[in-house]
C-alpha cells in the first residue's frame, strides 16, 4: 500500500490521504517528495478545482520523521537540503486546499495544515509545535505562520512550551476554520471542496492568491492588485452568467472562463 493515496472524489475534486499509520503519518523524505509531486501535478491540471488532504483518525501528521532526522548531522544533509523545494509546490499550489484534521497535527503536521486554505478540525484533534522538546525549532514556517494567524502571545505559548491544544482550542485561537465532531471532519472538508469546485474558477484563483500574498507586500500594493483582479473578472463569461442567473432567478452554470 502506498504511503500517499490519491482518490477522485468527483471530476473536479481530489482527496489525498497520508498513509503511514505505523508512524502517525510522520513526514519522511519519501512522503515529502510524494506530496511535492502530487501538488505539482494537481496545480497544473485544469480539471482539478479543489483538493482535500487528510490522515486517519489518530493522526493528520505527527511531524517530521524523528527517526530519520536523528541521523542528520548538519545543514547539508540530503534530508535538510531541500526542505523548501518540497514544501514549495504545496505553498504555491494554485488550487484551494482543504485540510481535514483528526488526531495529531504536530510540528511539520501543524505546518502542513497551515499551508492549506481551509482547516477543518475534529473536536479532539491535537495541534502543536513541539519541536522545542526535541532540541530544534519549526522548519517549515511554524514560527511565522502561527504568529500571523494567532498573534505573538498565543504563538509564543505553543512554540516555547511545545504544548498541544485541541481542535476546539485551535478554533478559538483562530488557527482553524471550523471545528466539528471527529467523525464529521472528512465529510465537512469534502463538502467545502465540492462547493468551491462549482464556483467560478477565476474568482477562486484570485481570492486564494490575494489572501495568501496578504503578508508579503505593502497594503496599498495589495489593494491595487485586488482592484485589478476585480476589474479583470468583468471580462469573464462566469461573471456575466453569475449576475444574469441572479437576476433571472435561476441557478448559474459556470464554465470556468
Ligand atoms: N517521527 C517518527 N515516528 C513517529 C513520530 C515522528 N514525528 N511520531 C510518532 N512516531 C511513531 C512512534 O515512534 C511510534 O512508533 P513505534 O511503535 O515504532 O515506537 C508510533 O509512531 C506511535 O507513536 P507513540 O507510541 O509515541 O504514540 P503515542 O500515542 O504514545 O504518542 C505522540 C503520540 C504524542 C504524537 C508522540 O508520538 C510524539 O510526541 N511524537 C513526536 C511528535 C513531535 O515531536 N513532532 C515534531 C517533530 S519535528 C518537526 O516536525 C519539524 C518539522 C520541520 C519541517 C521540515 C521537514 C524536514
Amino acid at each position: 500500500m502506498s504511503i500517499l493515496i490519491v482518490e477522485d472524489v468527483d471530476k473536479h475534486v481530489k482527496l489525498i490521504k497520508l498513509n503511514r499509520p505505523e508512524a502517525l503519518n510522520a513526514l519522511n523524505l519519501e512522503l515529502r517528495k510524494n506530496l511535492a509531486e502530487v501538488f505539482t501535478e494537481f496545480s497544473n491540471n485544469d480539471d482539478i478545482r479543489a483538493i482535500v488532504i487528510t490522515g486517519n483518525e489518530k493522526a493528520f501528521v505527527a511531524g517530521a520523521d524523528l527517526k530519520e532526522l536523528l541521523e542528520v548531522s548538519g545543514p547539508f544533509d540530503t534530508l535538510l537540503n531541500d526542505i523548501r523545494k518540497y514544501w514549495k509546490p504545496i505553498k504555491e499550489c494554485s488550487k484551494p486546499i482543504i485540510s481535514a484534521v483528526n488526531g495529531f497535527a504536530l510540528g511539520g503536521g501543524c505546518e502542513l495544515a497551515m499551508h492549506t486554505d481551509i482547516i477543518v478540525a475534529g473536536e479532539n484533534a491535537k495541534f502543536g509545535q513541539p519541536e522545542i522538546k526535541v532540541g530544534i525549532i519549526p522548519g517549515a514556517g511554524g514560527t511565522q505562520r502561527l504568529t500571523r494567524v494567532v498573534g505573538k502571545y498565543k504563538a509564543m505559548r505553543l512554540l516555547l512550551t511545545g504544548d498541544f491544544i485541541t481542535g476546539r482550542e485551535a478554533y478559538e485561537m483562530g488557527l482553524v476554520s471550523i471545528v466539528v465532531p471527529d467523525d464529521e471532519v472528512l465529510n465537512t472538508a469534502l463538502d467545502f471542496a465540492k462547493k468551491i469546485s462549482k464556483l467560478p474558477l477565476l474568482s477562486v484563483k484570485f481570492i486564494k492568491e490575494l489572501v495568501n500574498t496578504s503578508y508579503n507586500a505593502p497594503l496599498e500594493t495589495l489593494l491595487a492588485l485586488e482592484e485589478k483582479s476585480f476589474q479583470l473578472l468583468f471580462s469573464t463569461e462566469d461573471q456575466k452568467e453569475g449576475m444574469r442567473a441572479f437576476i433571472e432567478k435561476r441557478k448559474p452554470e459556470y464554465k470556468g472562463r
